[in-house]
């Protein structure tokens, strides 16, 4: 339904700092469609599918579910939207959850160079992957996402102490490299995630209202 994917944020930053909240923030106001991997791993536990147990398992260890099964979810969701603005939640956690998705439906010729050189054809065949236009990085101190975690109470199996120092591990070591990917390829908005929920949202909503998004 949406073959070009058009405009595609993705949306990074520790555990507890501000992701969701600030993803719904964006819906209400851009009319994006929301999507949360962690949501829909959790959605596949609780609908006992294939993988639910592994699943499981790894969120209570506060590891990173196999890309294959991550990536499968997210496109299901994104073939079967009608809304092709897609606001990508807590994906990509690793260089190659990165890869995977960049890789998927590779769409060939965009540009094929014919070069004529002594009889010899060469085509040289260009891929374009599913690349972000946007990446927002909510930049928020450990204790603060330490102290919004455990505040949570809605009884997800990663909100407690020992969970949440392993996903704060695997953030520095596995996720803040992709995070500096994008830096470097100048898609990175960092947003300073401590204050009010309205607060944060202020720093937002230019980036989405001076583009077409
Ligand atoms: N809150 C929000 N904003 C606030 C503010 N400005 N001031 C004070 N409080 C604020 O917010 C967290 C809490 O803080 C809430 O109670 C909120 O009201 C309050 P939220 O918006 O939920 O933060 P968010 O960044 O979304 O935190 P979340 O815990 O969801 O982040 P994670 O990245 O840890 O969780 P996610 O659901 O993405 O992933 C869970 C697990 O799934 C991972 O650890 C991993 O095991 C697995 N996973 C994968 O394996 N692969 C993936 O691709 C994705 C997930
Ligand atoms: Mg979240």
């Amino acid at each position: 339904k949406c073959p070009n994917f058009s405009a595609h944020v993705r949306v990074t930053g520790g555990p507890g700092s501000g992701k969701g909240t600030q993803c719904q923030k964006i819906v209400e106001t851009f009319g994006f469609k929301h999507l949360s991997a962690g949501e829909l791993l959790r959605r596949e536990i609780e609908s006992n599918s294939e993988y639910w147990s592994q699943i499981l398992d790894t969120i209570k260890e506060g590891r990173i579910v196999p890309s294959e099964v991550t990536v499968k979810l997210i496109q299901k969701e994104m073939e079967s939207s009608d809304n092709c603005k897609f606001l990508i939640d807590g994906f990509p956690r690793t260089e190659e959850n990165r890869i995977a998705f960049e890789q998927l439906d590779l769409v060939f010729c965009q540009m094929i160079f014919v070069l004529v050189v002594e009889h010899v054809i060469m085509l040289v065949l260009m891929q374009t992957g599913l690349e972000p236009n946007v990446v927002l990085f909510f930049d928020c101190p450990e204790e603060e996402m330490v102290k919004r975690v455990l505040n949570r109470n809605e009884g997800r199996v990663d909100d407690n102490i020992d969970t949440v120092k392993k996903r704060l591990k695997v953030f520095e070591n596995l996720n803040l490299p992709v995070i500096d990917y994008y830096s470097k390829r100048g898609k990175l908005h960092r947003i300073n995630a401590v204050g009010t929920e309205d607060e944060i949202f202020k720093q937002v909503r230019p980036i989405f209202s001076s583009c077409d998004y």
